[in-house]
């Protein structure tokens, strides 16, 4: 059973040359950002893993692009907390420390995470790219909202206006009661539980996305991985490179995490066949990685804008 010993954890980090860190949802949940599988994995009455497809793209790109500008407004909002920057100071102090991202909302960035040390896995928010198929286009676009079309209100799920037509007040009010609020709050995020939103706000008209300046023609998409699609094959082999000049792994740290996405979640068997030690930090003490934990290990259990600036002092 693996164990919560600070003691011998923190001999193992500072003695530890080679440390990976794969990071998840759970990580910005105290920066207010929702997660994607919990009941923060609903928007309006959608599943979000539902959206985040190339499928749900070319059904109704208008309906997946507010889900999407509804999270780069809520990432924006945001701000990285204290694990975010713990992360980033073991980076700069530890030459031999690489972390492997799954969020795409941007904190480990914005929290000065050295970026030779940063590999996105599934991809920014903040990346857009042309969906033409012989257009290369891409660039990294922090407008809030990207177009006019997305502003955030049309991004939210609106209530049955109120019989007195107070629309955007009733969506406020609503929010109020959900305890949903844009602005992140610093505790543990609302549950993005609007799963009794029925009515959906009309999809925005495809000629009212955002689409490629280069080629004219082409719709842009999110810069991220969806499933079904493949992960940046220059970050997969970056990250290869990583661990074949690594002689051992000494340390994988898994941090908000449901361990659930693959290939992401694969990492840690990785790590562990090369001898790593595995440090879980999770609310949930069943989310660790599908191999288990072995009494090398330890299991950190809270929050981790908590946890980790602890274990990582
Ligand atoms: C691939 C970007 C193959 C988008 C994401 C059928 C066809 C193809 C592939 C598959 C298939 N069936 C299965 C697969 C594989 C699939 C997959 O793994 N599916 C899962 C659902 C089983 N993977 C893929 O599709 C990948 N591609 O396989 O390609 C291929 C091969 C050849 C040719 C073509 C293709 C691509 C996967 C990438 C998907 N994109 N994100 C977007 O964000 O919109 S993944 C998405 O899930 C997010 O990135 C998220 O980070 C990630 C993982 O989830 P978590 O981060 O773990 O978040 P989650 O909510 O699950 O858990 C949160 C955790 O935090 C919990 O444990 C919770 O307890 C904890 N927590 C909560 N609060 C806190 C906390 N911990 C600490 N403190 C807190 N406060």
């Amino acid at each position: 059973m693996p164990h919560a010993d600070l003691e011998s954890f923190t001999a193992h980090l500072q003695s530890s040359r080679r440390i990976l860190a794969l990071l998840g949802a759970g990580l910005s949940a105290s920066s207010g950002l929702p997660t994607f599988r919990g009941a923060g994995g609903l928007w309006r009455s959608h599943d979000a893993i539902s959206l985040a497809t190339p499928e749900a793209f070319n059904a109704d790109p208008g309906l997946v692009w507010q889900f999407y500008s509804y999270r780069r407004h809520m990432a924006l909002l945001a701000k990285p907390n204290r694990a975010h920057y713990a992360l980033a100071e073991l980076a700069e102090r530890k030459e031999g420390f690489a972390t492997l991202t799954q969020n795409v909302d941007g904190l480990s960035q914005r929290a000065n995470h050295p970026p030779s040390q940063l590999h996105l896995l599934h991809g920014s928010l903040f990346d857009v790219k042309c969906t033409s198929f012989y257009c290369n286009y891409s660039r990294q676009d922090f407008s809030d909202p990207i177009v006019p079309a997305l502003d955030i209100p049309r991004g939210r799920p609106e209530p049955k206006p109120s019989s007195d037509g107070q629309g955007a007040a009733a969506a406020d009010s609503l929010y109020a009661t959900m305890g949903i609020s844009l602005t992140p709050s610093s505790s543990a995020p609302s549950e993005l539980d609007i799963s009794d939103e029925r009515n959906l706000l009309p999809s925005v008209h495809i000629r009212d996305l955002p689409h490629c300046p280069e080629c004219k023609t082409g719709l842009l998409r999110p810069g991220v991985v969806w499933f079904g699609e493949m992960l940046p094959q220059a970050t997969i082999d970056a990250i290869e490179d990583w661990i074949i000049a690594s002689p051992t792994i000494d340390l994988i740290l898994v941090i908000g995490t449901s361990s659930k996405v693959y290939p992401a979640a694969a990492y840690v068997d990785r790590a562990r066949a090369k001898g790593a030690r595995v440090a879980v930090v999770n609310v949930v003490r069943g989310d660790a990685p599908s191999s288990g934990l072995t009494e090398r290990d330890w299991f950190f259990e809270g929050d981790a804008g908590t946890v980790v600036p602890e274990i990582l002092k």
